[in-house]
Parts: structure tokens; C-alpha cells; sequence
């Protein structure tokens, strides 16, 4: 069945972004023919900085119509960027190879150019904006010559909606103006939106691989040298030298979390990185909770997931980023800032996620997943057994004697949320919805609990301060080391990390008693023979039936220094198979292990600055030893 992208369904009819057909195939605004645009005078004096300076051989101007979409696609297979996948089985999905050097985020190349370093903090990397413009310019000096420069003019958040915010993203990468469409909402009706009263963020974008003429092109250009860096007070974003995910899709990390980090700390919202579902019990009684885990630690997963108790259900709002605000009731709404998924593919199957395999039905862009024979995609974890045969993610053939993964660790899907059969209806709704719990989690082998409730809103900040989860392949480097990865935003902070404690702080306090309580989970807990205890997956469910349990006062907690834990009566374990042992595990404090933790909290929070950190966590970590003092053992 080979479906058109113009009869997919649409929840807005304001926007015109892929798959409405607006405009004209490379259209200049100065020439659109369908309507009369007037480009905003600063914007246009920005564009012709950044052409002067990076000299591409043509400017166009994407204007999200689904011709330019097919245009850019077919370019992209004629260069060899994109392989077109088999349409009996994929419709108008793609696969893309990156170079096996630009895999993943860089974070020991993503800069916070504040003014000051102390602004900055010691868990980013810091430039002053004057020395990092002078290290860039240079490099960004012909960078894009012999290449096309595209414009994509994109709104994160539905396209005028009050928690919404613009960006126009300059770049000469093809494939991240169709990812930045199925990202983000791109085009004509976004730059309607630009004028001198309204703040945009200018994201400057170049792989850094200028094309001599009449030189030969690669498949996926990118550059040794790559710099992602953000300047948080101009709230602008030069990225160089990378194509892949994080490093390149401006309005994601870049944007919606390290400048909107900003923002919100400046104007009183928050920018975290979050899931977003809405869970309907079997009373009908609907809750929206939020969920902080950091990179492939199963956001999308829990964002859709299928319980297997009857009479629950999850609806997906979001799955990476939410934006959140007091609203007029005094209580926290959260919108889901982005357009699509771009979700991690190994480990995402039938058996684990059908709802995000069933999302990907076509319409989509797959990077660096192996190639079937027949013309379709597979990774480790879609299906339970391996096919015979399978070109890898660097294009060489592979079989599963071969001893090396088909699909990069952090091969990736990108697909719209309206074909996640899960989608809330109204998930694009501007006005948000209302948070009733937060959740923080990550992948501990150890110590954590399966689940537990924070004993106020100062003890929920301590918990997520001091969250650490093992490292995964979302970023380049060492896989499987547990670092601290605090709110699972270590990476996304756009200024100092104590600060952003405070901020955390102060929204509690302009929240007050409307403020969401505060869960911590974690699915990862190992036995001894280092497999995981619990389940996970679609068994989540059980741990989300008693967090929402515990929102309608049905079941207790037992209080403990580290948080309320369920009575293990009360935690629906029926049918798993888990022995008393197991139940014990996940729901008990070990006081050696935790006091050995609250030692590794005290020197984590010495290196984050001790005239900067705020008072109210220094207690809590002296509330949690004085309550561990009193256990037994
Ligand atoms: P980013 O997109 O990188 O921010 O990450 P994410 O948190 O959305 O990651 P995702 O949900 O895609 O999870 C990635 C990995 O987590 C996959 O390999 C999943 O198999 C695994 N995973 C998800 N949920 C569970 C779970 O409940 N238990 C276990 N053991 N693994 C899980
Ligand atoms: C993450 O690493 O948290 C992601 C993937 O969501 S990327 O967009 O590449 O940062
Ligand atoms: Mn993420």
C-alpha cells in the first residue's frame, strides 16, 4: 500500500509544513508567486552576512510544501545521501549512512559562550563569545562554497502558539533541512511570524566541507574539527562540522533546551528534558506526567507505552523535550516543543515498543540501520531473530556469525508524531497541559529503588540534583560508565548547574502548594548475575498504576530517608515471576550503599561550586545522613 504524504492526517490546519503543499520547489520569498511574504529586514540582513561569509553557490528558501520535500529527497538519492527504502514496505522512508566519525553528539565540543565562565559553570564547556566567534569565523569563511544554502525558518512548539518560540536555521546539509521538517514545523507560515517585535534565534549551520568546483562529493560531508557552540545572552547557535542529530538539528538540544534554558531561567518557565504522557486509569480519571531520563535511557518507550494491566491507557504527547509554565490557575502546563521522534532504533521492536515500530510505517528517515535484502531496514531488537543476510550501517555485508552489530547503537528514526498510533489528540494543543507528577530516572544497576516519592518539592529537586545513570551511545565516548547526569540534563544546561538548581528551587516556590510531587524510578536495577530484575518496557505500566495511585491517595508509602516506597503489597507484581528476593531488591534502602552515595552527592556537589550551590540541597543531603544514621544495620 503506498501511501501519499497528502493523505496523511494533519491536527493543524495553520501550519504549512510538509505534508501541505504551499509553494513553489526553491522558492525565494522575494519570488513567491502564492503570497505577498515580507522578510523581516533584520532577518534578511542576517542572511546576507552569513552568504557573504560562507559564499554558497545558491540560496533557497524552504518553504515546507511537500514538492520541495520530494525535491530534496530525490537530490539526496541522486548524490548517494539517502538510499530510497523498498515503497511496498516503507513508503517515502529513507535510509542515510553517516561517516562513521559523525555518529553521535560531541560533547566535548559543545561550548556555552557566556560572558563570564561562572555563568557558563564547570560542567560546560566555556569560550568567551568574542574568542569563539573569532576561532569560528574563519572556519565558517567559505564554508559552504560549491554547496546550496538552505533557509529553514522553524517554530518550536505549535506555529504562533503562546509557549511557542521561532528560529531560522541556515545550513548546507539537505538531509538536515528534511529531518528538520519532520522535526520541527517549518516554513512560509513561520516566517509570517518574523518581525522586529518578535525574538527569533538565528542557527547558523555548515558540515565544513566546502565542494572545489567540479570536485567529486562524499555521501555525508562533515568536518574533523566540529563545534557546537551557543551564546546563551544573544541566544544564537553556530554549529560546525558536524550532520548528525544533537550536533546539527538546531532546534532540538541547541535550541529547545540549552538557549531555552536560558530563556526560561530569565522569564520563569522550564526547558527540560523530558517525556510527556497522558495516563486515563480504569475510572476514566486522566493525569499528564512528566519524565526526566537522560539519552537512551527509554523515554520514547515510557512515552508509548502499551500497559499490559487492563483498563489503563498512555497517550504519547511527547517524547524528548518539554517546555513548561505556570498557567493563569497557578499550576504547571507543559507543551511538547518538537514535531516528531527522533528515537533511538536498536532496542526498539515488536516485543518491546510496537507502537513506535507501527509509527515508522513510512514517511520516515532511518539512519545508520542495517539494509534488508528486500529493501527494508533492521537493527538489533526490532525482530527476535536476525535476518540471513543485511548490508550493515556502513553499507558492508553482514550476517549474524559477523560478531559486529548491524545498526549503529545509536542508529535513529525520524518520523512525525501524528503517525504515532498513540498521539493524544489534542498533543499539539498551544495552551499545554497540566502537569499532576514528575518523574526523574536513569539507568542504575544499583542503590535506586524500582520506585520511590519525594517528600517535598526540595527533597524531588535534591533527588533529580543527584541523578546518575550509566552513559550510553547517544553521545561519542565511553558506553556504560554511570556519571552524574543531573534532571538527565548534564548535557543541555545552557549556563551554570547550581543556577539551574536555584531555578529549579524558585519555580517550587512560585508553584507552591501547586506544585506537581516528584517521583524517582528506575527500570535498570541488575541481580547479581548482572541481568535486570525487572521487566521493564510495557511493565512499566505497574510502576505508573501505583505513582498514579499514590496521586489519588489509594495506597500508602513507607517512609524512608531516600523517599516514600510502595508496601510491597500494595506494588502490582502479579503474573511477573518475580521472587520475594526480587520485590525485596527493588523496594528496600540499603543503608551501606546509600551512605556510600550521599559521600559521592557531598564531593559531586563540591566540584559545582560551593559559593554557588543552593543551601536547601545541603540540608537535604544532611537530612538523608542523619535518616540513614537511624537505620538499622
Ligand atoms: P534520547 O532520544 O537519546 O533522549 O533517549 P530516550 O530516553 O528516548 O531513549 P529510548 O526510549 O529510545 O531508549 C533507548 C533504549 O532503552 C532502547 O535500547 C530500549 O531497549 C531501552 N529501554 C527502554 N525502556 C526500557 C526498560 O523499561 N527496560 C530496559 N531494560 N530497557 C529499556
Ligand atoms: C539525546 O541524545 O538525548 C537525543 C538524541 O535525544 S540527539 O538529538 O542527537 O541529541
Ligand atoms: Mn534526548
Amino acid at each position: 500500500m503506498i501511501v501519499s504524504l497528502l493523505e496523511r492526517p494533519t491536527h493543524t490546519t495553520t501550519t504549512s509544513t510538509y505534508p501541505t503543499r504551499v509553494d513553489s520547489v526553491g522558492s525565494r520569498p522575494d519570488r513567491a508567486s502564492t503570497t505577498s511574504l515580507r522578510i523581516d529586514a533584520g532577518l534578511a540582513a542576517w542572511i546576507a552576512d552569513v552568504t557573504a561569509l560562507t559564499q554558497p553557490s545558491e540560496v533557497v528558501w524552504c518553504d515546507g510544501s511537500t514538492a520541495q520535500w520530494d525535491q530534496l529527497t530525490k537530490l539526496m538519492v541522486s548524490q548517494g545521501t539517502l538510499i530510497r527504502l523498498n515503497p511496498e514496505w516503507r513508503p517515502n522512508s529513507f535510509l542515510a549512512r553517516s561517516d562513521p566519525a559523525d555518529v553521535a553528539r560531541v560533547e566535548d565540543r559543545t561550548f556555552i559562550c557566556s560572558n563570564t565562565e561562572q555563568d557558563a559553570g564547570p560542567t560546560n564547556n566555556w569560550r568567551s563569545p568574542g574568542d569563539m566567534k573569532a576561532e569560528l569565523t574563519p572556519l565558517f569563511a567559505g564554508s559552504m562554497r560549491g554547496r546550496t544554502m538552505y533557509v529553514v525558518p522553524f517554530s518550536m512548539g505549535p506555529v504562533g502558539g503562546a509557549l511557542s518560540q521561532v528560529g531560522v536555521q541556515v545550513t548546507d546539509s539537505p538531509y538536515v533541512v528534511a529531518s528538520m521538517a519532520l522535526m520541527t514545523r517549518i516554513g512560509t507560515s513561520v516566517l509570517e511570524l518574523i518581525s522586529d517585535e518578535t525574538p527569533w534565534v538565528p542557527a547558523l549551520h555548515s558540515v565544513g566541507a566546502p565542494l572545489a568546483p567540479g570536485a567529486q562529493d562524499v555521501a555525508w560531508p562533515h568536518n574533523a574539527s566540529k563545534y557546537i557552540a551557543h551564546f546563551p545572552e544573544t541566544r544564537e547557535i553556530w554549529s560546525f562540522g558536524s550532520g548528525y542529530g544533537g550536533n546539527a538539528l538546531l532546534g532540538k538540544k541547541c535550541f529547545a533546551l540549552r538557549i531555552a534554558s536560558v530563556m526560561a531561567r530569565d522569564e520563569g518557565w522550564m526547558a527540560e528534558h523530558m517525556l510527556l504522557i497522558r495516563v486515563t486509569s480504569p475510572e476514566g480519571r486522566s493525569y499528564h506526567v512528566a519524565a526526566a531520563f537522560p539519552s537512551a535511557c527509554g523515554k520514547t518507550n515510557l512515552a508509548m507505552l502499551k500497559p499490559t494491566i487492563p483498563g489503563w491507557t498512555v497517550e504519547t504527547i511527547g517524547d524528548d523535550i518539554v517546555w513548561m509554565r505556570p498557567g493563569q490557575d497557578g499550576r504547571l502546563r507543559a507543551i511538547n516543543p518538537e514535531r516528531g521522534f527522533f528515537g533511538v532504533a536498536p532496542g526498539t521492536g515488536i516485543e518491546t515498543n510496537q507502537t513506535a515500530v507501527d509509527t515508522m510505517w513510512g514517511n520516515t528517515i532511518f539512519t545508520n540501520v542495517a539494509l534488508r535484502d528486500d529493501g527494508d531496514v533492521w537493527w538489533e531488537g526490532l525482530t527476535p531473530t536476525p535476518p540471513s543476510h543485511l548490508l550493515d550501517w556502513q553499507g558492508n555485508d553482514w550476517t549474524p556469525s559477523s560478531g559486529t552489530p548491524a545498526a549503529h547503537p545509536n542508529a535513529r528514526f525520524t518520523v512525525t508524531a501524528d503517525q504515532c498510533p498513540s498521539i493524544a489528540e489534542d498533543w499539539e494543543a498551544p495552551e499545554g497541559v497540566v502537569i499532576d507528577a514528575i518523574l526523574f530516572g536513569g539507568r542504575r544497576p544499583s542503590t535506586v529503588p524500582l520506585v520511590s516519592q519525594s517528600k517535598s518539592w526540595a527533597h524531588g529537586v535534591f533527588v533529580g540534583a543527584t541523578m546518575a545513570s550509566e552513559t550510553t551511545a547517544a553521545a561519542a565516548g565511553a558506553v556504560g560508565r554511570l556519571r552524574h547526569d543531573p534532571f538527565a540534563m548534564l548535557p543541555f544546561v545552557g549556563y551554570n548547574m547550581a543556577d539551574y538548581f536555584q531555578h529549579w528551587l524558585d519555580m517550587g516556590d512560585m508553584l507552591g502548594e501547586k506544585a506537581p510531587p516528584i517521583f524517582q524510578v528506575n527500570w535498570f536495577r541488575k541481580d547479581e548475575g548482572g541481568s535486570y530484575i525487572w521487566p521493564g518496557f510495557a511493565e512499566n505500566a505497574r510502576v505508573v498504576e501505583w505513582i498514579i495511585r499514590r496521586l489519588e491517595g489509594d495506597v500508602a508509602a513507607r517512609q524512608t530517608p531516600v523517599g516514600g516506597l510502595p508496601l510491597v503489597h500494595e506494588l502490582n507484581v502479579d503474573g511477573l515471576g518475580l521472587s520475594d528476593t526480587d520485590v525485596a531488591t527493588l523496594t528496600d534502602v540499603d543503608k551501606a550503599a546509600w551512605l556510600a552515595e550521599a559521600d559521592e552527592t557531598q564531593a559531586y556537589f563540591d566540584t559545582l561550586g560551593a559559593n554557588r550551590m543552593p543551601a536547601t540541597l545541603l540540608t537535604e543531603l544532611a537530612r538523608l545522613r542523619a535518616g540513614l544514621a537511624k537505620l538499622p544495620g
